[in-house]
C-alpha cells in the first residue's frame, strides 16, 4: 500500500528545450489563459467569472498576493494569465464524486501524478477512509466532525495534534481556526509560510520591528531604482510587471539579480495596453546580475561596502547621517565588519565580476529612492535570514526605509498568506496577541510555542503527534524530504484535509482519513444570515473584501468558516462529554476562578457561539476588530472600494518597534557555499504552468521548455566539465551531511544559460532531494534553493 510518488509520468516522456524566451506576456499569455479557462469552465462561465476577478464587487484572485491598483486605476481585465489559470482550476466543471472514489483506491491514487489528480476536478462530498480500508466512502458532515472530535478528545495532550494552514484561507476562517486550535490547547499551527517567507518575517522583525514589507504600490511606482532579487515575477506575480513598467516609464531603473535570465525581467509586453499587444514591449531590466545561487548576502555586503567607501572618499555625501543618528543602532559594528570584507570571497560567492557590482553601486548612488523586492530566491537558503538582514543594512545606509518610494518589499506568495499570519496562524504568536485573544473569549491560550512545518514532520515521524488537520494546501507534496514526510503522515492515526481539489495529500494518509470539501474564493457563500463576504490582506498590508460570484461546485460543499466552526463545536461537545466536567466558565461567560484554568489541558471550552459566528461573518469580524490592532471599524472599512491599509510603523512614521526603538544594523558572517568537484548546486523552482503543487500543464513557456517537467537546467560549460550533454538522462542525487543519498530518478538535461555550477529543476518532483534537517538558521525554512547534487547518468 505504501506506494511511492510516481517517478515516471508516462505522459512526461520527451519534451523539448529551446532556451529562454526574450520577452514575456502579451498575446500568447492571454490567449493561453483563455484557452485553459474555456477547456475547464466553458466559454460563458469563463467570461462571467473572469470579468469579476479583482474587481471591487468581485472576488480576490486566488493566485498570488500582489496588490490590486486603487479602484480608479483598475483595468476591466485586472488579472493575468496565471490568475486566470488559478481561477479555471477552481471553477472547473469537472467533479470528483463518490463514484470516482469507488473506482480508484488510495493505492491507485498514490500512483498517479499530481497533474492527473488535479485534472479530476472539484471535490464535492465529504469522504471517509476507515482504518484498514483502501477506499474512501461518502460520510455525512456530522459523522465526519464526530470522527475528528473523538480522535482529538482521545489524545493524551492537545500537542499531539497538528493544524496546518495554506495561504488561501480567508481572514475569517483563519481567525476562527487559530481560536479553535488554541482553545483546544495547542499552538501547533504550522503554515505554508514556514516554507516560504518565514526568513523574511524573522529578519524584518529583528531589524525594523515588523515582519512585513514597508512599501505600497504607489511607493513602488515612484521609486528611482527597484532591485528584483530572487524572484520570477513574469510567472509568479505577473501583475507586478505592470508596476515595473510604470517605474520605467517614469524614468526609474530596474535591476534583476538572478542565476537565471528570467524572460519577464528582460522584456515585457503588457497585454492590458494595445501597444503591448503589437509593439516591441518594454525592456525592463537595465542591468542583470547573473548571480551564483546563495551569493546575495555577499552581494549586499559588497554594495554596502562600496557605499561606505564612497562616503569615506566624500564625507557627508553618501550616507543619510540624520536618519542613521535618529533612527538606527549598531552602525559602528556593522561598518567595522564590512571593512574586513574580502573581495576574493565576494567573487567566489557571487560569481560576479567586481565591475558588475561597481556598476550597480553607481546606480545606487544615483538613486534617491530605492526599493528591494525579493521572494523565494532569498528566503530558501541556509543563510536566508542573514541575507535579508543585509538587504535591510543596505537600505538603512541611505535612509531608504520609511519614506515614499523607498523600502523593503518581500513579495508574498499565496493570496492571503500575509492575512493568515495577521489573524494568528503562527506557532509563535507574541504574548500581546494571546492576551487579547484570551480576554476576548474568556480563556487562557497556551503559551509554549508549537511546531512549525519541519518540527511537525519530526513530531509525526517520532510518534509525538498522531492527528493532522490541513486547512487547504498539499502538505505531503509541498514539504521537504518526501519519503520521510510521507512515512510520517502514514504513521498518523488520523489525517484530515479541508480542500477544494484532489491532491497527493488525499492519497497518502493516516490510518483514518477524511476529505472535507470546501467552497473556493470564486463561489457564492450563503449562510443563515444571507450571502457572505470574506476578507483578505495582500502583500502590501491592504485588506479588502472578496465576494464569490459563481454557484458552488456542489450542494454538499461548506465554507471554510462553516467547517472550522462545525469542527470546533463538535470537538468541545465531545470534550465536555468525555471529561464529564463542567465548562470552565460560568453561564454568564466569566472566566472560572479555579487556578487550574491556567492549564490548557484542564480547559473544556471557551465561551463561543460557533454556530452564530458561522451564520454571519460580520460577527467574526467584530471579534477580529477587538483582538487585532488596526482593524477598528473593520466592517465599515471593507465596504470602501479598495479596502484599507493596516498600520505599519516604519512605513507610516519611521517608528521601529524593536527593543531599542530603532532600526537595527546587524553583522552577518559571510559563508561561501563551496560545491565539491563533480557536483552542482540545485535550486527547485516553479514552472510557468504550475501553482505550487497544482500542475496546470507541462510547459514552461518563458524558459522555452515544452511538454516536460522532469528536466534539469544546467550551464553548457558545466555539462562539458561533467562530461554530459543536452538531452542526457540522469538521476539527481543530493548529498547531505547525514550521509544519506536522496535520489530523484530520470531527469532529462537541458543546456541552459544559468549561472555556473547552478542547476534548476521543478518542485514538487524534486522535494525528495531536500533533507528535512537542511533548514535556514533561525527561520527553519527548508533550503529548497541550494541543494548540493550530482548528476548520475542512467544506464
Ligand atoms: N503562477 C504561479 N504564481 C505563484 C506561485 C506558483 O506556483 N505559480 N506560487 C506562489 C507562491 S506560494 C510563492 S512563495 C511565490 C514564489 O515566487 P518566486 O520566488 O518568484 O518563485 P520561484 O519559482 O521559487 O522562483 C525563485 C526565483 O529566484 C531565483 N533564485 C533562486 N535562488 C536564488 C538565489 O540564490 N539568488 C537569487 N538572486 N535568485 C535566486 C530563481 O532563479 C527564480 O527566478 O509565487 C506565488 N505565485
Ligand atoms: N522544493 C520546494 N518546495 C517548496 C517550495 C519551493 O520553492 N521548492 N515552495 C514552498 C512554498 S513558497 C509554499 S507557499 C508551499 C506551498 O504549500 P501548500 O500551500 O501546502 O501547497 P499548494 O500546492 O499551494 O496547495 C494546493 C492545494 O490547496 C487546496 N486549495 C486550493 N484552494 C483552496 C481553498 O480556497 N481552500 C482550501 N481549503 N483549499 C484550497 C487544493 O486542494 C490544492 O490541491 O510549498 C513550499 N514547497
Ligand atoms: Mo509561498
Amino acid at each position: 500500500m505504501a506506494r511511492r510518488a510516481p517517478t515516471a509520468d508516462p505522459e512526461d516522456a520527451g519534451g523539448s528545450g529551446r532556451g529562454p524566451a526574450s520577452w514575456a506576456a502579451g498575446v500568447p499569455g492571454v490567449a493561453h489563459a483563455l484557452g485553459q479557462s474555456f477547456a475547464q469552465m466553458g466559454a460563458r462561465r469563463s467570461l462571467a467569472t473572469l470579468r469579476l476577478l479583482n474587481q471591487v464587487d468581485g472576488f480576490d484572485c486566488p493566485g498570488c498576493a500582489w496588490p490590486d491598483p486603487d479602484p480608479n486605476h483598475r483595468h476591466a481585465a485586472e488579472f493575468c494569465e496565471n490568475g486566470a489559470k488559478a481561477v479555471a482550476e477552481e471553477a472547473t466543471l469537472r467533479r470528483v464524486t463518490p463514484a470516482f472514489f469507488a473506482e480508484h483506491s488510495l493505492t491507485d491514487l498514490a500512483g498517479r501524478s499530481g497533474y492527473w489528480l488535479g485534472q479530476q476536478g472539484r471535490l464535492v462530498e465529504p469522504m471517509l477512509k476507515t482504518a484498514g480500508s483502501d477506499h474512501y466512502l461518502p460520510v455525512g458532515w456530522d459523522e465526519a466532525f464526530g470522527v475528528i472530535a473523538a480522535e482529538l478528545t482521545a489524545l493524551a495532550s492537545p500537542d499531539e495534534a497538528v493544524f496546518y494552514t495554506s495561504g488561501r484561507t480567508s481572514n475569517e476562517a483563519a481567525f476562527l481556526y487559530q481560536l479553535f486550535v488554541r482553545a483546544f490547547g495547542t499552538n501547533n499551527l504550522p503554515d505554508c509560510s514556514n516554507m516560504c517567507h518565514e526568513s523574511s518575517g524573522t529578519a524584518l522583525t529583528e531589524t525594523i520591528g515588523i515582519g512585513k514589507g514597508s512599501v505600497t504600490l504607489e511607493d513602488l511606482e515612484e521609486a528611482d531604482l527597484v532591485l528584483v532579487v530572487g524572484q520570477n515575477p513574469g510567472t509568479n506575480h505577473p501583475r507586478m510587471l505592470t508596476s515595473l513598467e510604470k517605474v520605467k516609464r517614469r524614468g526609474g531603473s530596474i535591476v534583476a539579480v538572478n542565476p537565471l535570465p528570467e524572460a519577464s525581467l528582460m522584456r515585457f509586453r503588457n497585454p492590458q495596453r494595445p501597444s503591448g499587444v503589437v509593439g516591441a514591449g518594454t525592456t525592463l531590466a537595465d542591468q542583470f546580475l547573473k548571480i551564483r545561487l546563495n551569493g546575495d548576502l555577499a552581494l549586499f555586503q559588497a554594495l554596502s561596502r562600496r557605499l561606505l567607501d564612497a562616503e569615506h572618499a566624500a564625507p557627508g555625501t553618501v550616507l543619510d547621517h540624520d536618519f542613521l543618528a535618529a533612527h538606527t543602532t549598531g552602525f559602528d559594528a556593522f561598518a567595522a565588519h564590512l571593512r574586513t570584507l574580502d573581495d576574493e570571497e565576494v567573487s567566489v560567492a557571487t560569481g560576479l565580476a567586481a565591475a558588475e557590482i561597481d556598476e550597480l553601486a553607481a546606480r545606487v548612488l544615483a538613486a534617491d529612492k530605492i526599493i528591494v523586492c525579493w521572494a523565494m530566491g532569498l528566503t530558501q537558503h541556509a543563510n536566508a535570514v542573514g541575507t535579508i538582514r543585509e538587504v535591510v543594512n543596505f537600505l538603512l545606509l541611505r535612509g531608504n526605509i520609511g519614506r515614499p518610494g523607498a523600502g523593503v518589499c518581500p513579495v508574498r506568495g499565496h493570496s492571503n498568506v500575509q492575512g493568515d499570519r495577521t489573524m494568528g496562524i503562527w506557532e509563535r504568536m507574541p504574548d500581546a496577541f494571546l492576551d487579547r485573544l484570551g480576554a476576548e473569549f474568556h480563556f487562557s491560550p497556551p503559551r509554549h510555542h508549537g511546531y512549525d512545518v519541519v518540527d511537525a514532520i519530526r513530531a509525526m515521524r517520532d510518534g509525538r503527534a498522531s492527528v493532522f488537520v490541513g486547512l487547504g494546501g498539499n502538505f505531503v507534496a509541498a514539504t521537504p524530504d518526501s519519503a520521510v514526510t510521507e512515512a510520517a503522515i502514514r504513521s498518523c492515526r488520523l489525517t484530515v484535509q479541508i480542500s477544494t481539489k484532489l491532491n497527493r495529500s488525499h492519497a497518502v494518509t493516516g490510518q483514518v482519513a477524511l476529505i472535507l470539501p470546501t467552497l473556493g474564493r470564486t463561489e457564492v457563500d450563503v449562510q443563515a444570515g444571507g450571502p457572505q463576504v470574506v476578507t483578505v490582506e495582500d502583500s502590501m498590508g491592504s485588506v479588502h473584501a472578496s465576494r464569490g460570484t459563481i454557484a458552488p461546485a456542489g450542494p454538499a460543499l461548506r465554507s471554510e468558516v462553516a467547517i472550522v466552526t462545525g469542527l470546533a463545536a463538535a470537538t468541545f461537545a465531545a470534550r465536555l462529554a468525555h471529561r464529564g466536567s463542567v465548562p470552565a466558565a460560568d453561564a454568564a461567560g466569566a472566566p472560572a476562578a479555579d487556578p487550574a484554568w491556567a492549564d490548557p489541558a484542564s480547559q473544556v471550552a471557551p465561551v463561543v457561539d460557533w454556530a452564530g459566528l458561522a451564520g454571519d461573518y460580520r460577527h467574526v469580524r467584530a471579534h477580529i476588530a477587538r483582538v487585532i490592532p488596526g482593524f477598528d471599524g473593520y466592517e465599515e472599512k471593507i465596504v470602501q472600494p479598495g479596502g484599507f491599509l493596516l498600520p505599519h510603523p516604519p512605513r507610516d512614521a519611521r517608528e521601529f518597534r524593536t527593543p531599542s526603538g530603532r532600526a537595527v544594523f546587524t553583522v552577518n558572517p559571510l559563508t561561501v557555499l563551496r560545491v565539491p568537484p563533480g557536483h552542482l548546486l540545485l535550486q527547485t523552482v516553479r514552472s510557468h504552468d504550475q501553482y505550487n503543487t497544482t500542475i496546470y500543464g507541462r510547459d514552461d513557456r518563458y524558459r522555452g521548455v515544452r511538454g516536460a517537467r522532469r528536466v534539469v537546467l544546467v550551464n553548457p560549460d558545466d555539462l562539458a566539465t561533467l562530461g554530459l550533454a543536452d538531452g542526457d538522462r540522469v538521476d539527481l542525487v543530493s548529498v547531505w551531511t547525514d550521509g544519506a543519498q536522496r535520489r530523484a530518478e530520470d531527469f532529462r538535461i537541458i543546456a541552459y544559460p544559468t549561472a555556473r555550477e547552478c542547476a534548476a529543476a521543478y518542485f514538487p518532483e524534486t522535494n525528495v532531494l531536500v533533507p528535512l534537517d537542511s533548514t535556514a538558521e533561525r527561520s527553519n525554512t527548508p533550503t529548497s534553493k541550494s541543494l548540493v547534487i550530482r548528476l548520475e547518468p542512467r544506464a
